[in-house]
């Protein structure tokens, strides 16, 4: 194999050079599923539809949502048009939430800890070690119970359609090796600090671990890290690599301690100008994107791991005493947090796991 000089993964478009070998930019990624259903070929308008993107161009997100435009376009004979912009460019997820609310952007696909600002209860994503597995966590996105918490967005000015994929969140960092919570507190050495969402609960959890939880918007994490204000963050492998961390974080830790879904939706204003032909179809659409990315980050999930491993970040598998270790630190999260998000809720969500544990 010959060392070359190639490009990386971009972050926020800015391109960077690395002395490596030849890197596969993506998995072997599934093809979109055929695009079905009728086509609309009366002229109902035109729109031009805007979504924002925290990830880059090479993320599971940005790969569904060029689906979903793709789904628009042919099924409306070009008459929908959907333009995407990654990598934090038009905002963070917060900022475009309020774009939506004005109007001056059409659609974005944050995280739900971010969200929780509109819709208190979305924060039961944020408890650690909720959804075990990915199978649990699939059957709780398309429960019901968390169905109804997307129609709490009524009256905000947004319209909610479905939750993607965002995916176990992993911690990295560029100080040392973690295998446990004493490793994040330092004992006898400094806690580490780490960026945390702009959320509640995530603070809580990375106070529990002894950390020092810096809430940041994720825009905003890699110069961090470059400039060592922070010491680590914490998100999945696939947005980790995407978002060239390992540049700056040489050690990571398998620690799923939590899985958040992220949520597509529309500015209101923007739903009230498609006609009613073309909202049907948005809402379809935005479900088959859903179900494609959450395919897609599975795919993505273990291989991205595994590149970040090939370009020489140091990763810590954890074995289950490892991990309970980190649960039982985190015990005290449940306990401030259950009875503010709501005991029936947490306890539903809990019963759709443990259903999916029995089968
Ligand atoms: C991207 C964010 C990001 C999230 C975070 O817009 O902030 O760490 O995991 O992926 O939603």
């Amino acid at each position: 194999m010959h060392a070359i000089w190639r490009r990386t993964l971009t972050l926020a478009g800015t391109a960077t050079l690395t002395l490596g070998v030849a890197h596969a930019q993506t998995p072997d990624l599934s093809a979109p599923p055929p695009i079905e259903g009728e086509v609309i070929t009366e002229d109902l308008g035109s729109h031009t539809i805007r979504v924002g993107l925290g990830l880059a161009e090479t993320s599971p997100l940005y790969i569904s949502t060029q689906h979903f435009g793709n789904i628009l376009s042919e099924r409306t004979e070009g008459r929908l048009t959907v333009n995407v912009f990654p990598n934090s460019q038009l905002g963070d997820d917060a900022q475009m939430m309020e774009m939506l609310q004005t109007g001056s952007l059409d659609m974005t696909i944050p995280s739900t800890s971010p969200a929780t600002t509109y819709v208190e209860e979305l924060a039961v994503f944020d408890l650690p070690f909720l959804l075990p597995t990915r199978e649990a966590a699939v059957a709780v996105l398309e429960s019901d119970a968390a169905l109804d918490l997307l129609d709490k967005f009524d009256g905000t000015g947004i319209k909610a359609f479905a939750y993607h994929e965002n995916g176990y969140r992993q911690l990295t960092n560029s100080v040392r090796p973690v295998e446990s919570p004493d490793d994040v507190a330092g004992l006898d050495v400094s806690g580490l600090t780490i960026r945390t969402m702009e959320n509640p609960v995530q603070l809580s959890i990375w106070e529990a671990l002894g950390a020092n939880p810096t809430p940041m918007a994720f825009g905003e994490v890699f110069s961090a890290m470059e400039q060592g204000v922070i010491d680590g963050q914490e998100n999945p492998w696939s947005t980790i690599l995407t978002s060239n961390f390992h540049e700056v974080q040489d050690y990571g830790s398998e620690t799923r301690h939590v899985y958040t879904p992220f949520i597509i939706m529309m500015s209101e204003r923007t739903w009230d100008r498609l006609d009613p032909a073309y909202q049907e179809l948005v809402e379809e659409a935005a479900r088959e994107a859903a179900a494609y990315e959450i395919q897609l980050a599975t795919e993505y999930d273990d291989w991205s791991r595994n590149q970040l491993e090939e370009r020489g970040m140091q990763i810590t598998r954890l074995d289950d005493d490892q991990i309970a270790a980190f649960q039982d630190a985190v015990q005290p999260v449940y306990e401030e947090w259950a009875p503010r998000i709501g005991e029936d809720l947490v306890a539903e969500i809990q019963q759709i796991v443990a259903d999916t544990m029995n089968d």
